[in-house]
């Protein structure tokens, strides 16, 4: 087994409903280390290349308008399986069907907009998360 990094973002709809703390506190407290933090607002470019997987469908403009709509928060965790580890943290995609004791499932809901407004990113696999930290920490 090797250590992992992922990049976990808190988006637009947990930073202004400040759980970022609250956010960051679960992922502390399952024994993932917290290797780079910050605070930024993303750019159209940022974000296509992080989405270049959603390019094209329905919800992919909508998806970019909303990780614009304010600041996001960006972070490094590393640890033993921490990209599968976080995801499973995260819950599943719909926050209205994750499951209760997930950041989706506890804090979030479908509030009727184009997007999942799912708090939280978490990248997918090893390649991935590679891929994302280059962009969000270059
Ligand atoms: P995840 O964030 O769980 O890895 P994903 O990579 O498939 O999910 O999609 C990226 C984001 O796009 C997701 O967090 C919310 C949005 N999204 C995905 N599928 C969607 C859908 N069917 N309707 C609306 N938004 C969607
Ligand atoms: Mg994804």
């Amino acid at each position: 087994m090797s250590t992992e990094r992922t990049l976990v973002l808190v988006k637009p709809d947990g930073v202004k409903r400040q759980l970022t703390g609250s956010i960051l506190a679960r992922v502390e407290a399952k024994g993932y280390r917290l290797a780079e933090l910050k605070q930024v607002t993303a750019t159209r470019e940022i974000l296509e290349a992080h989405y270049a997987e959603h390019a094209g469908k329905p919800f992919y403009e909508p998806l970019v308008d909303f990780m614009l709509s304010g600041p996001v928060v960006a972070a490094i965790f590393e640890g033993e399986r921490v990209i599968e580890g976080f995801r499973s943290l995260a819950g599943t995609t719909d926050p209205t069907t994750a499951a209760p004791g997930t950041i989706r499932g506890d804090f979030g809901r479908d509030w009727g907009e184009k997007v999942q407004q799912n708090l939280v990113h978490g990248s997918d696999s090893v390649d991935s998360a590679e891929r994302e930290i280059g962009i969000w920490f270059s």
